[in-house]
Parts: C-alpha cells; sequence; structure tokens
C-alpha cells in the first residue's frame, strides 16, 4: 500500500512538471509573457490562497484541541513536573495566539489586496514606532519565559536537605540503579574495578582492592611459574600473549594504588550497604536526588511522566531532584489513563497478545547505538511499606558487598580470595581508554 502510494505522488509530480512546460511552450507560442497574469488568474491565486487558510485553522484548531498539549502523558506524577507543565502551557498559548495572529494577517491581507487594475503599492520605508513595538514586546516575552524557565531548573537541579540519593547508571543498553543504604552515601566508584556480572558500577572498598591485589597477583605467579617449567616447549606466540598477560595484570595492579589512597573508613561504610538492581521503586512524597553516570557514551535519562530528564555523560556526575507525588496504582486508575490502556489492551488482545497495564518508564534520549530504543526500566511508585518490603528482600542479596563476592556469609580471608580469584578468572576487565 504504501508503495503505491510512493508510486502515487511520484507520478502527480511528474505530471505537474510535464504541464508546467506544455504551458510555458503554449505561452511561447502565443507570444505572451508568462510574468503576465491576467485578472482571471490573480482572482483565482487569492481564493486558493483563502481556501487554504481556511483549511490550515480548521485543521490546527481540531489538531490542537483532539490531541492537547501533552498527548498520552497523563498528570505529572512529580511536583516539579506540574511547574513544567505550567511553563510548557504559557509557551503554547503565547505560540497559538502568535500563530493566529500572524497567518490570519499574512492570508487575510494577501486576499484583500490582491492584484486589481489601478491598485498601487504604498512605499513605506520605516516607522520608529513600529520597530520599538516589535522588538519590545518579544523582548519582555522572551525575558518572562526565560526568567520563569531558570527560576524553576534552579528548583529542579538544587537538591532538598534531606534528599534520598540514588544513583542511575547508564551504558549501552540499559540501567542500572544503586540505593545508597542507610547511610544515604554513595560509596567510590572507579572503572578499573568493574566487573560485568559481580561489579558493574566500579563501587571501590579497600577490602575489594586488595581481593583483587591478591587474585591478580596470584595470577601472575601462577603464568611465572607457567612459563619457567613449559616456556622451552611453548610456542613463541603464546609466550608472547602470557607475557603480555603478566604485564598487563601488573599494570592493574598498579593502578590499584591511587584507588587504594583515597579510601577512608567512611567510604568503605558508605560501599558497603549500597544496594544495587535493575528496578527503580520510589516511594511518594519523598524528596529524591538522582546522581547520573554513564559507562560509555552519552545517554539521557528520559522520566517523561515526571517531566524529567538529565544527560549521562561519561566521567562525570550530574543530578537532579524531583519528588513523586502519584503511585503507580493511582495513576492506573486515573480515568484518562485507564481509558487509554483498556484500548491498548483491547488492541494487544485482538491481536493475541498479552495486555497491559500502565507503568512509570525510565527510557534513553540520546540516540546511543543498536539498541538505543530498548534501553529502558520499570519505575515503581509505591507507599513507604510496600517500598520496605520490597527493599528489604533486595538488601538481602543485593547489596554491592554480596554481589562482589565479599559478602559477611563467606567465612574468613581465604575464601574471599578464592571467590575473587573464581570471579576474576571471566574478568572482562579491558585496557581502560586513555582518558
Ligand atoms: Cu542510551
Amino acid at each position: 500500500m504504501k508503495f503505491i502510494i510512493i508510486i502515487v505522488i511520484v507520478l502527480v509530480i511528474i505530471a505537474a512538471a510535464q504541464l508546467m512546460k506544455v504551458y510555458e511552450l503554449s505561452s511561447r507560442l502565443r507570444n505572451k509573457d508568462e510574468a503576465d497574469v491576467t485578472p482571471a488568474e490573480t482572482k483565482f491565486n487569492a481564493g486558493m490562497l483563502l481556501l487554504f487558510y481556511i483549511a490550515l485553522m480548521i485543521s490546527s484548531t481540531w489538531l490542537f484541541f483532539h490531541y492537547g498539549a501533552r498527548p498520552g502523558l497523563g498528570a505529572s506524577a512529580s511536583e516539579y513536573g506540574v511547574d513544567i507543565d505550567f511553563l510548557y502551557d504559557v509557551n503554547w498559548l503565547i505560540i497559538l495566539i502568535v500563530f493566529y495572529i500572524t497567518q490570519s494577517l499574512l492570508f487575510l491581507f494577501a486576499f484583500k489586496y490582491q492584484q486589481k487594475k489601478g491598485r498601487k503599492a504604498v512605499f513605506f520605508a520605516h516607522s520608529t514606532k513600529l520597530e520599538l513595538l516589535w522588538t519590545i514586546i518579544p523582548a519582555v516575552v522572551l525575558a518572562g519565559i526565560i526568567i520563569g524557565g531558570l527560576s524553576v531548573w534552579n528548583k529542579i537541579t538544587t537538591p532538598k536537605e534531606n534528599a534520598t540519593v540514588i544513583e542511575i547508571y547508564a551504558q549501552q543498553f540499559g540501567w542500572t540503579v544503586r540505593y545508597a543504604g542507610e547511610d544515604n552515601t554513595l560509596g567510590n566508584s572507579d572503572f578499573k574495578v568493574i566487573h560485568e556480572t559481580t561489579n558493574p558500577l566500579g563501587v571501590v572498598t579497600t577490602k575489594l582492592i586488595n581481593a583483587k591485589e591478591k587474585a591478580w597477583t596470584r595470577e601472575i605467579d601462577s603464568l611465572t611459574v607457567y612459563l619457567d617449567e613449559n616456556g622451552d616447549l611453548t610456542p613463541d606466540a603464546t609466550v608472547d600473549e602470557i607475557e603480555d598477560k603478566i604485564e598487563r595484570l601488573g599494570r592493574q595492579i598498579r593502578r590499584l594504588d591511587p584507588l587504594r589512597k583515597s579510601q577512608t573508613a567512611e567510604t568503605n561504610a558508605a560501599a558497603t550497604d549500597d544496594v544495587i538492581v535493575k528496578e527503580l521503586h520510589l516511594v511518594k512524597g519523598v524528596d529524591y536526588e538522582f546522581k547520573f553516570r554513564s559507562r560509555d557514551v552519552i545517554h539521557s535519562a528520559l522520566f517523561p511522566h515526571f517531566r524529567a530528564q538529565m544527560n549521562c555523560v561519561p566521567g562525570m556526575t550530574t543530578r537532579f531532584s524531583f519528588k513523586p507525588i502519584i503511585t503507580t496504582a493511582e495513576m492506573r486508575a486515573m480515568p484518562d489513563v485507564a481509558k487509554q490502556y483498556k484500548e491498548i489492551s483491547e488492541n494487544r488482545v485482538a491481536e493475541g497478545r498479552e495486555p497491559v497495564e500502565f507503568d512509570y518508564l525510565l527510557l534513553c534520549n540520546k540516540i546511543c547505538g543498536s539498541s538505543h530504543y530498548n534501553m529502558q526500566i520499570k519505575i515503581v511508585v509505591e507507599t513507604q511499606e510496600e517500598f520496605d518490603v520490597w527493599y528489604a528482600k533486595q538488601s538481602e542479596s543485593k547489596t554491592f558487598e554480596m554481589l562482589a563476592g565479599l559478602g559477611t556469609t563467606v567465612a574468613n580471608e581465604e575464601s574471599i580470595d578464592t571467590n575473587v580469584a573464581a570471579i576474576d578468572t571471566v574478568n572482562v576487565i579491558t585496557e581502560p581508554v586513555a582518558q
């Protein structure tokens, strides 16, 4: 169907071009200048402009009332979102007023002042009054918009005291969430100790640094012993490979030193209770401060229902704060959301698919690679009681220490080492990119 439409459009364009050519040729045959326009033609053009104006006004007004200013987004689920919606509405109002005035003047004047015999254009070079008018009015309006925007932006980017800290970590193509634990302080992190499964955010503690160093030293020792014993029988290429690996492990160990120096008892304690999960749960009515990092490229964390967005930039931490004011359950019960999801679900069921329910989402809003479209996680906004139940379950198994194999369930130092060594045999730390 699409293909047929494209072919029809192309044929219409070709036909129009041919007609123009025929018209040009016939004008030349009739010895008539193409620039000469008859009164009938002028009248026709003016009528068509008027018709276009009416169609434009009807269709744009219909679109506006049919879709509204924020199609499909529902009420703002965050406190600052209400301010942002207000700014957005003010902007829309200004745009619409200007749109209706300027378009009406443009088309109605073109119709009213169409060319007529004996009509002469007025020569009008300058009017200081008009210049002032159309400079000062837009300047005042724009200044108002900017001042309103800045004051809301300052509120969003200045965290409230006692805001709960949460880290949102972006990588191709997913999000990881880190809760700061009881102390509400995130532990240090560094890309040098990132491990895909056991330490995806590169959280640092002295215990982890020591375990890594021991595991890597042991690996160097065993490789050295292997070379001493079997070096003569091993092909040169393999020997080179092993020597490279020993050198690389040595470099990795040396790079741990500055990390070790910046660790204190406080930063160790801050990291130990951090909880790392793949879903974002928030409590209604609590102020949150979000800190964003990225592992690879620039991503952008978009919370459409909360009217919030922030870039996640490799090598730096960006932040903003908001307070959720509508729980997921309350949002699902809102008439327009319920109606929208009922329709979607009915269509899905008709196609033999599962029905869906409304969920808040965290999306990536920077085209960051081939699976960018699928970079999203669910956000659940719930009551304090519901959150406590969920969080207690997460902190049973998903604290940083447990994920990294350094948990208190491990009986002694030796088994921690074996644990980390076992983890490191599948180590994915690659040579860090020069920064
Ligand atoms: Cu992304």
